[in-house]
C-alpha cells in the first residue's frame, strides 16, 4: 500500500466505516434514552500528560451532530458551557436561551444537567471545604444548576462530588466533610421543590455519581455502594429525592463486577441514570467506548437493565480517544459507540428469550425432587449433575455474543 496523502485520509475513515455495515438509521438510534455529553464531544484529547489532539467543539456544533447522529438527548456541566464568572448572572441567561434555541432548531431535548465541582481553583479543598463561604458557593452553584435544569426542561440532575476527598491524611474530619456536602444537595433539593411548584412541573431526579480514584488521593464517597449508605444515612432531607447515576468504568476500576453494582442500585429502587462506557479493572478512567473492552460483560449487564425494566437514560460519558480526529468524533467515535448500544440491547433481549437459557434457568431454578433435608451431602449429590448448566449458559452467552446461535460457524 502506498502513503496516504493527508487529504486522502478522511475519505478513506468514511469508506472504511461505510464498508463496516450495520449502522441502524438516525430515526432507529432516536427510539433509545441515549444521551449525549456536550463535554464528551467538545473533550480535545489532554490530560496530565496529553497535549490536546482536536480543537475543542461548541454546543452548538455538539447540538448540531448529535441531532444528525440520532442522539436524541444532549446533556452538559453547567462549566462547559458557560464561564465561571457569568454563573448566576445575565451572561448565562444569555447563553441558557442561546442553548434552547439551538436544541429546538435541532430537535434535541436536554435530558440532565450537572454541576463542576472538580475543575475551577475554588474546589481545591473540595465543594465542602472548611470555610463557610466555600460552601455556601456550593450551594449556590447547585442550586443554580437546578435553575438551568428548569429552563431547559431536564428531568435529572448529577452529581459527581469531584474534590470530595483529600491528599493528606487528617487534614479534614470525614464525617464533618460528609455533612457538609449533604448541605449542599440538601439546598439543590429544597431549592429544587421551590421551583417546580412555582412551575408546576416534576422536580428533578437528582443522582449521584461516585468514582473510586482521582482527582483527590483519598475518595470520601468512592463506590455507588457508599452513595447508597450516605443517601440512607439521614443527612440528607430529601433522600427520597436522590438516586444514583453510576458509571460503568467507575465500578470496573475498584475492581466491582458492575453488573452486581447495579443490581444493588437495583434493589434499592435508585437506579436512575447510568453513564455507560467500557475500559480496564484497576486502571485510571479511561472513558473508552462501550463494548469495545468488555463486550461479554456489557451484554450481561444490558440483560439486567432490560429484565428489569430499566427505562433511564443510557449517558455516553466516554472519551473520544485522542487518536481519533475532530471529523472521526462524529463519523466515526459516536455513531459506532451508539450503534454498539443498541446492537447490544438487542442481543440482551435474544438472551432473554433464548430457549436454552430459559429452560437451562429454569431447571437450576426448581432444583432436585428431594424433601428438604438438613443432610448438606444428600443435598449436594442430588444437585450436581444439575449444576453443570451454569457453565453451559456462560458458554450460550459467548454463542450468542458471536452470533453461532443464529448458525454462524467456524471450520466446522
Ligand atoms: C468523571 C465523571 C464525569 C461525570 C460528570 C457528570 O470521571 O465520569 O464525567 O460523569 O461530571 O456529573
Ligand atoms: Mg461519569
Ligand atoms: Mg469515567
Amino acid at each position: 500500500m502506498q502513503p496516504i496523502p493527508t487529504d486522502q485520509q478522511q475519505p478513506l475513515v468514511d469508506r472504511l466505516t461505510a464498508a463496516c455495515g450495520g449502522a441502524y438509521t438516525p430515526e432507529q438510534r432516536r427510539q433509545y434514552f441515549i444521551t449525549g455529553p456536550q463535554w464528551a464531544a467538545a473533550y480535545p484529547g489532554h490530560a496530565l500528560f496529553h497535549a490536546p489532539t482536536r480543537a475543542e467543539v461548541a454546543f452548538p456544533e455538539v447540538i448540531r451532530e448529535y441531532a444528525k447522529i440520532g442522539i436524541g438527548w444532549w446533556c452538559t456541566h453547567d462549566t462547559d458551557v458557560i464561564p465561571t464568572a457569568d454563573l448566576g448572572k445575565e451572561g448565562q441567561d444569555k447563553i441558557v436561551a442561546e442553548i434552547k434555541s439551538c436544541l429546538n432548531e435541532s430537535g434535541l431535548k436536554c435530558s440532565m444537567v450537572t454541576t463542576e465541582t472538580f475543575h475551577h481553583a475554588v474546589w481545591a479543598a473540595s465543594p465542602a471545604a472548611e470555610s463557610p463561604i466555600v460552601r455556601e458557593y456550593a450551594a449556590f452553584r447547585v442550586k443554580n444548576t437546578v435553575d438551568i435544569g428548569h429552563e431547559l426542561g431536564a428531568q435529572f440532575a448529577v452529581y459527581w462530588p469531584g474534590s470530595l476527598g483529600y491528599f493528606v491524611q487528617g487534614a479534614v474530619e470525614e464525617t464533618e466533610t460528609l455533612r457538609w456536602y449533604a448541605e449542599a444537595l440538601n439546598a439543590a433539593c429544597e431549592h429544587d421543590i421551590e421551583v417546580a411548584r412555582k412551575l408546576g412541573c416534576p422536580t428533578l431526579k437528582h443522582c449521584m455519581e461516585a468514582k473510586p480514584f482521582e482527582p483527590q488521593a483519598e475518595i470520601l464517597l468512592p463506590t455507588s455502594d457508599a452513595m447508597l449508605g450516605f443517601i440512607a444515612s439521614g443527612l440528607l432531607t430529601h433522600p427520597e429525592m436522590v438516586g444514583l447515576n453510576p458509571e460503568y468504568l467507575h465500578e470496573l476500576m475498584w475492581g466491582a463486577a458492575p453488573r452486581a453494582a447495579l443490581a444493588r442500585a437495583l434493589v434499592a429502587g435508585k437506579l436512575w441514570h447510568f453513564d455507560i462506557n467500557d475500559g480496564y479493572r484497576l486502571k485510571h478512567d479511561v472513558d473508552i467506548a462501550v463494548g469495545l473492552v468488555n463486550p461479554l460483560d456489557w451484554l450481561n449487564v444490558l440483560v439486567l437493565l432490560r429484565s428489569h425494566g430499566y427505562n433511564g437514560p443510557f449517558n455516553l460519558d466516554y472519551k473520544p480517544p485522542r487518536t481519533t480526529s475532530n471529523h472521526g468524533v462524529f463519523s466515526v467515535s459516536f455513531p459506532t459507540a451508539v450503534d454498539r448500544f443498541i446492537t447490544l440491547w438487542e442481543m440482551a433481549g435474544e438472551v432473554i428469550a433464548d430457549p436454552v437459557i430459559k429452560e437451562a434457568t429454569d431447571a437450576l431454578k426448581v432444583g432436585a425432587p428431594m424433601p428438604a433435608t438438613i443432610d448438606a451431602t444428600a443435598i449436594a449429590e442430588a444437585h450436581k449433575e444439575l449444576l453443570t448448566l451454569h457453565e453451559l449458559i456462560g458458554h450460550r452467552l459467548f454463542q450468542i455474543l458471536v452470533g453461532a446461535h443464529r448458525g454462524r460457524v467456524y471450520s466446522i
